[in-house]
């Protein structure tokens, strides 16, 4: 299998931990999404990472579909409990560090694609309030570590990872609970050092 992906993608960061719990061997293949390789194309015409290349040519997106089949290949560890309330918890704990990436992915691009002149700063606003909001929540909420880790901890662990390299020193003021968060998930995780988001 490899994974077609960049070190510095969240989304990326999220399913090489996850990966890596469970014990499954990936090859990292490392590719430019600003100009995607004919080889990304062809697997995910989205042009998009993370996407998986499986041994048998299957190729798989999003992030959240790659959890999925990588849970179902592994032997004895599981990204997801299997209890209906559980499981429901944790795809959403996903679901919202996902989407807290896609904002701050969307605040990154703004400047990446578009020129000075056009950036729209209610767009950006906009995502920054989604950001805001979606960490207080997690700040009140955080994922508990006391437990088997599960596919919210990685999540949370490749947005966390995502705004330490983009943003380090703007979303942890009044958020102690969750600035206290990384390295009490590395004492859980000691490869999030050298897994999350990083260029
Ligand atoms: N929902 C997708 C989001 C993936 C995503 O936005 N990846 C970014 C990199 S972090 C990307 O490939 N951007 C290139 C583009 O949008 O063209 C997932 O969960 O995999």
């Amino acid at each position: 299998m490899k994974l077609l992906y960049a070190t510095a993608s969240p989304f990326s960061a999220k399913v090489v931990m996850a990966a890596h719990h469970l014990g499954l061997d990936i090859d990292l293949e490392p590719v430019d999404t600003v100009k995607p390789p004919e080889a990304l194309l062809a697997a995910n015409p989205l042009g998009k990472i993370p996407t998986l290349v499986t041994d048998d040519g299957l190729t798989l997106y999003d992030s959240r579909t790659i959890m999925h089949y990588l849970d179902r290949l592994a032997d004895d560890k599981r990204l997801y409990p299997h209890k209906l309330e559980k499981r429901a918890a944790v795809e959403r704990m996903e679901a919202l560090c996902d989407g807290i990436c896609d904002a701050v992915v969307l605040v990154v691009y703004e400047k990446r694609y578009r020129t000075p002149e056009t950036w729209h700063q209610p767009w950006v606003d906009r995502q920054w309030d989604k950001i805001r909001r979606g960490l207080d929540y997690l700040d009140e909420n955080p994922p508990q570590l006391k437990k088997k880790l599960n596919a919210g901890h990685f999540a949370l662990g490749g947005l966390i990872g995502y705004l330490m390299l983009r943003f380090p020193g703007e979303w942890e003021e009044h958020r102690v609970r969750l600035a206290r968060w990384p390295s009490a998930f590395e004492e859980a995780f000691p490869a999030f050092r050298t897994l999350k988001s990083h260029v």
